[in-house]
């Protein structure tokens, strides 16, 4: 038909075979070739078709490059109603994974057989939009509305074997997949089989109550996203209409969604995560060392959860702690993360045991003789770091990997305590290690390229989202929290109280408050950083009396119970506190700061573009390679909501202008030391550019 889709006849069968890499996307080109393949097959002599993909999946979904670009006919929706309409049994072989588009194209064939191992699903509204060919129509009349609701709102794929229980799968074979569709086809068109048509079938009636629970779930799974109640709105309109009338509605819903701010704020992070696993300046075929076996030093909650990540991903951690006690103690953290994941279901037990299996414990550095990497991960303090360094030299084979996990310290430091330099690099993991996606991987001044490649490579082993940093105090999340840590402390003194700041930033959209963030993490922790630093050196003190005074009184923030906020001993539920307003209200007076009112959009504006304004400094800098790297940091490591696409794409969606108008204004209001505009982003206003040209200017 064209480049990308081949038709063949094949005794009474048309074959039509997309092949358009890496993931047969639905480009125009390909809903141009099966349009005239579903056309051909018409014409031609054969009693059925078969429609299977080469490569390594069926139709991954419709092309994402092609969005918010004019339409190109033909528009997927109608290529699928006309493959419908077909007189001719169409049957989808699907290996791989079918999703979006490419599964709708598949529930718009008459019969659907599936490999073993292959995936289907709706990821659409991971991209802040809904299935808009057809599927919130035809899933339902397959599958029933629950299981509609529920893979559509997920996103998640399934397993063939789960959608053939649902209904959406006719056959799942082992083995051959090209055959056995053949095979199927002919199998039907001998047994008088008739083209079978999802939009034909009724919706089986459901009770209206399915639609009010999914809406309670997304309003606190999804909150603040548009994309989850129109999903809801198009089952139930398939409910309720005829199919068509339920596609036309669909499709208005889809259009609103393709315009919405959230979709290209969520198709920006699907290309700034697969980007950021791309390192500026080094090829693809840059050698990657083996890895098979890890060292870690230090057996605390970080060091226990790294030990996890590799254990869950097959690879096997020896586990270093300075001595039985130590040792134990952080064998017995893992043990019980372990039991916890098996209650909750997200392990089988058997899995569990494996994974822990895979941990060993020691009280020397011996152990570590033979591994190909190590990370340490024990507390901040620069001279034991070093002093582990120097050690891990003298004891690890040539060759292996010395990583640091520290979240502040000089890698570049640290590496000169070796005699092998190059070998050296920063994982930053988050808390808690195992669970958490991000990872900044800290490129030191002489890490090879080979090692960086290595640790990227082997960060998507261990399923975690790799974003690459230069050397810098707090790298590239932790330096820029604390410009909004910073602000969230001023708000408070100068007007607010933990409540009300909090409030501001989720009701924007972050996960947690920033109060109450500082409260998980432990007052004493930036107490006592600031405490080892001269008077001169702890920056504004408006900024920190509050906390200095929470800590001297024993308030340490969730551990004690108390801090901010106070804690329920058993339920750890969070409550306001009288006291602390009133610690507040005095440390102002002490300060002489007059309070005042203090809205929800000051307190938003200063604290996101405090993130804003440094996140353009370390882009200056080359911390950060690209605008998009920083926000994949933000979204997987700080709570940052994503369909606001992280601070960089923010700053660009509300215009660069405004952005750095409104920073002039707090610099006008509050002083050019905390509020001086990054020279990039005065650069850019002046030239009247943003960041998504960014690409192309690099
Ligand atoms: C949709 O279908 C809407 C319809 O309902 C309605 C329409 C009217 N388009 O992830 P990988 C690229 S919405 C364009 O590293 P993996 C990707 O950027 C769509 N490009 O591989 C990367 O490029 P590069 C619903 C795409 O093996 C390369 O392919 N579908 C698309 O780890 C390899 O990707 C989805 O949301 C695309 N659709 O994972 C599915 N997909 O090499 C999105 C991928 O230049 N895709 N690329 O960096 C995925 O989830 C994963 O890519 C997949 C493979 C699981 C398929």
């Amino acid at each position: 038909m064209n480049d990308v889709v081949n038709y063949v006849i094949d005794g009474n069968l048309a074959v039509v075979t997309v092949n358009n890499p890496p993931v047969n996307a639905l480009s125009q080109a390909v809903r141009q070739g099966l349009l005239e393949a579903i056309r051909a097959a018409a014409q031609d002599d054969c009693k059925a078709v078969v429609i299977h993909c080469d490569g390594r999946t069926f139709i991954a979904g419709a092309d994402i490059t092609e969005f918010g670009k004019p339409h190109a006919e033909p528009l997927l929706p109608d290529l699928l109603n006309e493959i419908e309409a077909s007189d001719k049994i169409v049957v989808a072989a699907l290996h791989g994974t079918a999703l979006g588009g490419g599964f709708e194209t598949a529930l718009s064939c008459h019969y659907r057989i599936a490999l073993e191992g292959a995936k289907v699903g709706f990821p659409e509204v991971k991209l802040g939009l809904l299935p808009g060919a057809g599927g919130t129509q035809r899933v339902p009349r397959l599958a029933g509305v629950e299981a509609a609701l529920d893979l559509m709102l997920n996103g998640a794929p399934v397993a063939a074997e789960s959608a053939a229980n649902l209904g959406l799968i006719d056959r799942v074979v082992d083995d051959s997949l090209l055959d056995e569709a053949k095979r199927y086809a002919r199998e039907l068109v001998e047994s008088g089989a008739r083209p079978r048509r999802a939009s034909e079938l009724q919706v089986a009636q459901a009770d209206a109550t399915i639609f009010d629970a999914a809406a309670a779930v997304v309003a606190k799974k999804a909150r603040g996203q548009t994309a989850p109640p129109r999903i809801i709105e198009c089952v139930r309109t398939a409910m309720a209409t005829s199919f068509a009338d339920g596609q036309k509605r669909e499709r208005e819903l889809f259009t609103e969604s393709m315009k919405d701010p959230q979709s290209a704020a969520m198709r920006h992070l699907f290309f700034a995560e697969r980007e950021a696993a791309k390192l500026a300046g080094l090829s693809k075929d840059t050698p990657k060392r083996e890895i098979n076996s890890i060292g870690i030093i230090g057996g605390g909650t970080m060091g226990g959860g790294i030990a996890m990540s590799f254990a869950n991903a097959g690879i096997p951690v020896h586990m270093v702690e300075i001595n039985d006690e130590a040792l134990a103690r952080g064998l017995s953290i893992i043990d019980g993360n372990y039991a916890g994941s098996v209650k909750r279901g997200k392990l089988s037990e058997e899995r569990a045991t494996q994974c822990r299996g895979l941990i060993t414990g020691h009280t020397n550095y011996a152990a570590l003789a033979d591994v190909d990497l190590v990370i340490e991960a024990v507390f901040e303090d620069p001279e034991l770091k070093k002093e582990i360094f120097a050690k891990l030299d003298k004891t690890c084979k040539q060759g292996a990997i010395l990583a640091t996990n520290t979240s502040y310290q000089d890698v570049n430091e640290i590496a000169k305590a070796t005699n092998r330099r190059s070998d050296v690099l920063g994982m930053h993991f988050f808390s808690p290690a195992h669970i958490m996606k991000l990872l900044e991987v800290v490129r030191a001044e002489k890490t090879a390229d080979e090692v960086l490649a290595t640790v990227m490579a082997l960060a998507k082993r261990i399923r975690k989202v790799a974003v690459v940093s230069g050397v810098c105090y707090g790298f590239i999340g932790n330096r820029m929290l604390q410009g909004y840590f910073r602000e969230a402390q001023l708000c408070l003194v100068e007007g607010g109280t933990p409540e009300s700041v909090d409030a501001a930033m989720v009701g924007w959209g972050m996960a947690m408050g920033p109060i109450s963030v500082a409260d998980l993490a432990g007052l004493d922790v930036g107490y006592k950083a600031r405490q080892a630093l001269p008077e001169d050196e702890r920056g504004d003190p408006a900024a920190y009396r509050v906390a200095d005074v929470l800590v001297e009184a024993g308030r340490l923030g969730q551990k004690s119970g108390k801090g901010f906020y106070i804690y329920d001993p058993e339920t750890r539920k969070q409550s306001p506190d009288a006291e602390v307003h009133e610690i507040v209200e005095r440390e102002a007076a002490a300060l002489g700061i007059a309070r005042r009112a203090i809205d929800a959009e000051e307190i938003v504006d200063r604290l996101i573009y405090a993130l804003v304004n440094e996140g353009f400094r370390i882009l200056e800098e080359g911390i950060a390679q690209r605008p998009g790297d920083i926000d994949v940091v933000y979204i997987y490591g700080y709570g940052f909501p994503v369909w606001r696409g992280g601070p960089m794409h923010y700053a660009d969606a509300v215009g660069l202008d405004r952005v750095l108008a409104r920073i002039n204004e707090f610099r006008e209001r509050f002083g050019e030391h905390h509020w001086t505009p990054a020279p990039l982003l005065e650069k850019l206003v002046g030239e009247g550019r943003g960041l998504a040209d960014w690409a192309e200017r690099a």
